[in-house]
């Protein structure tokens, strides 16, 4: 059911505490691949109907999700979700290939919202958007939450916005083949993709109310997502032939406004782009680290960050109406 998807309580078999939240949740541990027989292999599903990697089944996922990389931040964020009002718990389980799924109901109201461990990367985005598209009915709006290298100075510890799109860039292999390769750049950097701008007013709005600084703790612009954390961010290595050492250069003169490298947001977006009108989908991410400068935030900044812009997102999520999806 649209906005209110109940998500079927499981019996607890683990209980889990980590020190950064004490929290109410239990989870499940879905049997490994090799243990369930799968039928389809278009579209792998087991007996139960749950998707091969996501794990997960109808009446688990809610039409709204928040999409965060990291167990921890997803452990944290779950502060924000209450039981369903007939009494069954916070929703709680994790695949056997790592993702995680927690649905509950926010606030007051009845609506819920489903926080999904992406992990790291494309393919794991992919995964996670498509597996759910397959056990959602109806529409759907997705916020990504995550962290990222900050690229602009003075942006380390705000909260980067692809407001204005999001860009691919990736390495090239055919320019790394002997001499087939030679004039090829080695690096390749896609078209934008566009959030949904009403999802994407609605997650800046919210983090203007959340954030400690308001405004002044966001900065939009365009992402820019990457396939490798190390070269396709320019990170330079004497082990590897990456050919990257003026990647941020050719990257920040290419696309000025470029606030942020990730490793998410562009499939979260193109996937959305191209669910024939049924995702919404908007994207942030902290600035854990400026490139520039080499600076850190603190462990404690970050966890303060996650929960105000988390905060931010679920709302955003919230108070968006699903029946507007498509553009
Ligand atoms: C790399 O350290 C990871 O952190 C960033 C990148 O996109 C990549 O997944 O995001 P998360 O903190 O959401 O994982």
């Amino acid at each position: 059911m649209e906005g209110t998807a109940r998500a079927r309580a499981v019996r607890p078999l683990v209980a889990r505490r980590t020190p950064r939240s004490r929290s109410r949740l239990v989870s499940r541990c879905s049997l490994g691949s090799k243990e369930r027989q799968m039928k389809d292999a278009n579209f792998p599903l087991d007996m139960e109907g749950r998707t091969f990697h996501l794990g997960s089944r109808k009446g688990e996922v809610s039409n709204r999700i928040l999409s965060v990389g990291d167990a921890a931040r997803a452990q944290l964020l779950s502060q924000f979700l209450k039981p369903f009002p007939n009494g069954d718990p916070v929703f709680n389980m994790v695949s056997s290939r790592g993702f995680s799924v927690t649905t509950g109901v926010v606030g007051d109201s009845d609506t819920t919202v489903s926080i999904v461990t992406t992990l790291m990367g494309l393919p794991n985005m992919d995964f996670v958007v498509r597996e759910a598209r397959a056990v959602v009915d109806g529409p759907m709006a997705v916020v990504r939450l995550g962290t990222c290298g900050a690229l602009q100075p003075g942006t380390l510890g705000k909260i980067l916005v692809p407001a204005e799109g999001c860009v691919l860039v990736h390495r090239n292999p055919d320019a790394f083949i002997d001499s087939e390769g030679e004039g090829l750049s080695p690096y390749l950097i896609s078209r934008p993709v566009l959030p949904h701008p009403t999802l994407c007013d609605n997650l800046v709005s919210e983090l203007q109310n959340t954030l400690p600084a308001g405004l002044d703790g966001l900065r939009c612009g365009i992402n820019c997502t990457t396939d490798s954390f190390y070269s396709s961010q320019g990170r330079t290595s004497n082990a590897f032939d990456d050919r990257n050492e003026n990647l941020v250069q050719q990257v920040m003169e290419e696309i000025p406004n470029a606030v942020s490298f990730e490793m998410e947001t562009f499939q979260l977006l193109h996937l959305a782009s191209c669910s024939k009108g049924t995702i919404a989908a908007a994207a942030c991410a902290i600035g854990l680290a400026e490139r520039a400068n080499n600076e850190f935030m603190s462990p404690k900044q970050l966890v303060e960050m996650e929960e105000a812009a988390g905060k931010a997102a679920i709302d955003a999520l919230v108070g968006f109406d699903l029946s507007k999806t498509e553009l």
